[in-house]
């Protein structure tokens, strides 16, 4: 060989292992733990507290703890349900606004300690642990800021307290996946007897910066959910309404728990500074507490279905709430819901028509890029075209023709979030066919279209902020039309 090829053979490698290597990412990316987090998925939400026996959804803080006394307390059923009704998780109202403590904390007596709730002797959150231990799922806490028992609620005091109950979570119920800050905060309380209207200034009172590095410090895997994250945030409302278009990205600093400005948390912000992604907080019944007169009232499987298409089908986590009655159980309609859910939800995803299907690209980067890398089931491989491309398209052969009316797609988030607009086609009777389309993905979007008979399936992506990622497509054939 002469110097001349040499150098031309030099430039093609470098060329070839520089093309093989992943895209640079664009934006904000998943830490560890929000990757964790988005695996998660759906998780169950437990609203128990004096409230369940006062039949109120705040309680004012004047509740006495003997009250609190539940007949016949299962927390492993909890986890049971939890765990056959596919769930992942459970985050427990450790403390409502009420300010009853469901542990004992060394830091207040209005707690299960004085509670008849075996003599004062219980501990809910270990009886939790030891249930999600046993079922394989992950524990979270919800602890709320808003303390309408304390009598230094409003003072620098109660942030103290309010960090030490934290640190107290934190350490001795062994590993936490989520600590929910709610963002409801001040008013009319009990207030140590005050019975007054503490109002807190809630952007600088709570020194939020300072407790969450607490939460970072103790237990560094654990996602923190608010209006403001930092890790993922609310989705704005309580109906089970994630956005169409949901970027996980939000430009965070103009947020803090309980904004006022959550009509952005929906959408979030395509020039986010921070990944920031949604989590949709609903109940299974009206209430977030049990209510013997919310009985007839649980939410239907087939409406459960609809919130799960909103939530996770539209790049979010679903935490559903199921609250236990006063015997500590969960109500048998609300059993009966979660497992026909279950049901309905294994019946709509039972197989992939895309698993393993040829896959054709408009380009790749390279060949470890390809468009298989999107059928292969496998999330850490994934197909993109080269660095400067914005757009391009998937067409997935599927040998034969099928019934088709679901579609299921997930960017490779680890690179960030950068498609904004996508369609699908179907090729039906000799000619492409509009089937769905949408605007961002992110890590799963899933879309249903009226029933198709067709081979082959086109995923093309119209717009993106930087060269698209795909790590997966689904195909389904959901029962119905
Ligand atoms: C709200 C609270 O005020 C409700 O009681 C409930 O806990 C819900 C999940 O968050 O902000």
């Amino acid at each position: 060989m002469n110097k001349i090829s040499v150098l031309f053979l030099g430039i093609f490698l470098l060329f070839a292992a520089c093309n093989n290597k992943p895209p640079v990412p664009n934006g904000p990316v998943p830490s560890d733990r929000q990757l964790a987090w988005h695996d998660t998925q759906y998780y169950m939400f437990i609203h128990f507290t004096v409230n369940t026996f006062t039949d109120k959804e705040w309680g004012f803080g004047d509740e006495s703890p003997e009250i609190f006394n539940p007949t016949d307390l299962d927390v492993d059923q909890w986890a049971r349900v939890a765990k056959e009704a596919g769930m992942k998780g459970i985050v427990i109202t450790a403390k409502h606004h009420d300010g009853f403590c469901l542990w004992p904390s060394a830091y207040t007596e209005h707690s299960i300690k004085n509670s008849p709730y075996k003599n004062g002797e219980g501990d809910i959150l270990k009886e939790l642990r030891d249930a999600c231990d046993k079922y394989g799922l992950k524990m979270g806490v919800y602890l709320s800021p808003w303390d309408r028992n304390h009598a230094d609620y409003g003072k620098a005091e109660y942030i103290e307290y309010y960090r030490n109950q934290l640190r107290e979570l934190l350490t001795n119920y062994g590993e936490i996946f989520e600590v929910w800050f709610d963002g409801a905060n001040g008013g009319d309380g009990y207030y140590g007897g005050a019975n007054e209207k503490r109002n807190v200034d809630r952007e600088s009172y709570y020194d939020w910066a300072y407790t969450w590095e607490i939460v970072r410090d103790l237990q560094p895997m654990a996602v923190m959910f608010s209006d403001a994250g930092p890790d993922i945030r609310w989705v704005g409302n309580e109906s089970g309404l994630g956005s169409p278009t949901n970027w996980c990205t939000l430009r965070r600093d103009e947020f803090y728990p309980g904004s006022s400005n959550s009509d952005q948390l929906g959408e979030g912000h395509t020039d986010g500074t921070h990944w920031v992604p949604t989590e949709v907080d609903v109940s299974i019944r009206p209430g977030w507490f049990y209510h013997k007169s919310e009985d007839e009232r649980v939410k239907s499987p087939e409406n459960l279905l609809d919130i799960y298409y909103s939530s996770i089908g539209r790049n979010g986590n679903l935490l559903l709430n199921v609250p236990p009655d006063r015997r500590g159980k969960i109500h048998e309609n609300d059993i009966k819901a979660l497992m026909s859910f279950k049901s309905l939800i294994d019946a709509e995803f039972e197989t992939n028509l895309a698993k393993e299907k040829n896959v054709l690209p408009s380009e790749i980067r390279s060949s470890s890029y390809n468009g298989m890398m999107v059928t292969d089931g496998k999330p850490e491989t994934f197909w993109t075209p080269k660095e400067e491309t914005l757009a391009g398209s998937l067409l997935i052969d599927l040998n034969e023709a099928v019934e088709l009316n679901r579609i299921l797609i997930q960017e490779y988030i680890k690179l960030g979030q950068n498609i904004n607009q996508f369609e699908v086609e179907a090729f039906i009777n000799g000619k492409w066919e509009l089937v769905t389309s949408g605007t961002t993905i992110g890590y799963k979007v899933i879309k249903k279209f009226p029933l198709i008979l067709t081979d082959k399936i086109r995923l093309n992506i119209i717009g993106s902020k930087a060269a698209p990622t795909i790590s997966n497509i689904e195909l389904y054939r959901a029962p119905g039309e």
